[in-house]
């Protein structure tokens, strides 16, 4: 018996390893249908929304992430550059706005920002904002008064990622833990801003690694707003510089389940679509992502030209999101409706699906039950 998505997906914080094993572990296409399904439910499928990166401050990082360009433990040849002044982020961000960002993401190679830094990138934000754009920034781990800061100062998200799974984390990163990340994560909820927490795939992590990855940010109190999901850049000089690649199709699988265990979020195909040929990308976004980097730079390498992407959407039919039509309303009010339809029809499903149940209403036979091949989508 083939999946049938038909109840309607509730927000969980309560997933267990096994149940994400046994989505990561549905025929692709079912995964899909129910991706798909989800996404639905909550968001316009044929609009995703765009965000530009900037690095504020580059390279000589004293952080020892073994994927990174910045790290100052690894010989990448990468040019080492101060924090930025806030006229040369606000012409960077123009520009970003007139292409048609609507999210302005500045990013700094620091452990945490120093206390003499924080007059700066507040500012950046309370500039950037005035331009009528949404703004991110990756800083590194924040205290509370730091998050606090930024929060009064506007900053709409903080990206702070928990990379991968706490067992494989020690084999990537020595000089924070997993729990100063939950810890910073735990300091911008409690200032109030939105959270873009993700992860990196392609580390040489196994198939547990990325369920246990997806868990540990489906289980967090609260989702994070957005979810970045990268393919490891391989960086010359990183020790990561020749780690097998990961295979496509469990690059598309994350998203979907990442989609599944975090209806309400977006989900964003981030760094790696240099590599991702259109077909690729387009299994991504029907896997249910939809929010992507645009422009000619991630932070410190390439990402695909703004005219490639701008091909792809149209081929696609894809839109950009414009700030203002976020998920929240269209797409609620759109699954709302979805959900009184279905409510109406779901007889028919049930009856389709139980050849021995005759045209009573499903809610005579005890509610809706979601299918057994289709893990648990409602309580
Ligand atoms: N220094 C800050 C920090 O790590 O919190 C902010 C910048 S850091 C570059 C932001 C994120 O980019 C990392 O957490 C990682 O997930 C992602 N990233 C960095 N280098 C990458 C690479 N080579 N390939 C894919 N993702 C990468
Ligand atoms: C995230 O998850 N991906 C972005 C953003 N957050 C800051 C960074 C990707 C970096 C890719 C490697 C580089 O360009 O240095
Ligand atoms: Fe530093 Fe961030 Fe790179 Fe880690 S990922 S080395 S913290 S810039």
């Amino acid at each position: 018996m083939t999946a049938q998505p038909h109840t309607q997906a509730a927000t969980r914080h309560d997933w267990t390893l096994e149940e994400v094993q046994a989505l990561f572990a549905l025929p692709f296409n079912d995964l899909l249908f129910q991706a798909q399904t989800v996404h639905r439910q909550f968001h316009d499928p044929n609009r995703v929304q765009i965000s530009t990166l900037l690095s504020i401050k580059t390279g000589a990082c004293p952080e020892d992430c073994k994927y990174c360009s910045q790290s100052g433990h690894y010989n990448t040849g990468l040019e080492k550059e101060k924090l930025m002044a806030v006229e040369q982020v606000l012409t960077q961000a123009r520009e970003a706005k007139a292409a048609g960002a609507s999210r302005f993401c500045m990013g700094a190679a620091w452990r945490s920002p120093r206390e003499k830094d924080m007059p700066y990138v507040v500012d950046m934000v309370k500039q950037v904002k005035a331009l009528g754009m949404e703004t991110c920034m990756t800083l590194g781990m924040l205290d509370s008064g730091q998050a606090q800061q930024l929060a009064d100062a506007g900053l709409d998200y903080y990206n702070h990622n928990l990379d991968t799974s706490p067992e494989h984390y020690n084999a990537i990163i020595s000089t924070r833990s997993y729990q100063d990340r939950l810890d910073t994560l735990a300091n911008v909820r409690e200032a109030g801003m939105k959270i873009c927490c993700g992860g990196i795939l392609g580390l040489g992590e196994s198939a547990r690694d990325r369920a246990g990855l997806l868990l540990q940010l489906a289980n967090l109190p609260q989702h994070p707003e957005s979810v970045p999901i990268n393919m490891l850049v391989k960086i010359e000089g990183t020790p990561l510089a020749e780690v097998e690649d990961l295979d496509p199709f469990d690059f598309v699988r994350t998203i979907a389940v990442a989609r599944i265990l975090m209806p309400e979020a977006a989900v964003r195909l981030s760094a790696g679509r240099e590599e991702m040929n259109e077909q690729m990308q387009a299994l991504c976004f029907l896997a249910g992502a939809n929010s992507i980097f645009y422009g000619e730079r991630l932070l410190t390498t390439n990402n695909p030209e703004t005219s490639s992407d701008r091909q792809l959407f149209a081929k696609l039919g894809i839109e950009p999101l414009e700030l203002g039509t976020a998920a929240s309303d269209e797409a609620s009010e759109a699954a709302l409706l979805q959900a009184v339809e279905h409510e109406k029809t779901a007889h028919l499903f049930v009856d389709a699906a139980r050849s021995s149940v005759r045209h009573g209403s499903a809610r005579e036979e005890g509610g809706l039950q979601p299918h057994k091949d289709c893990p648990k989508l409602t309580h």
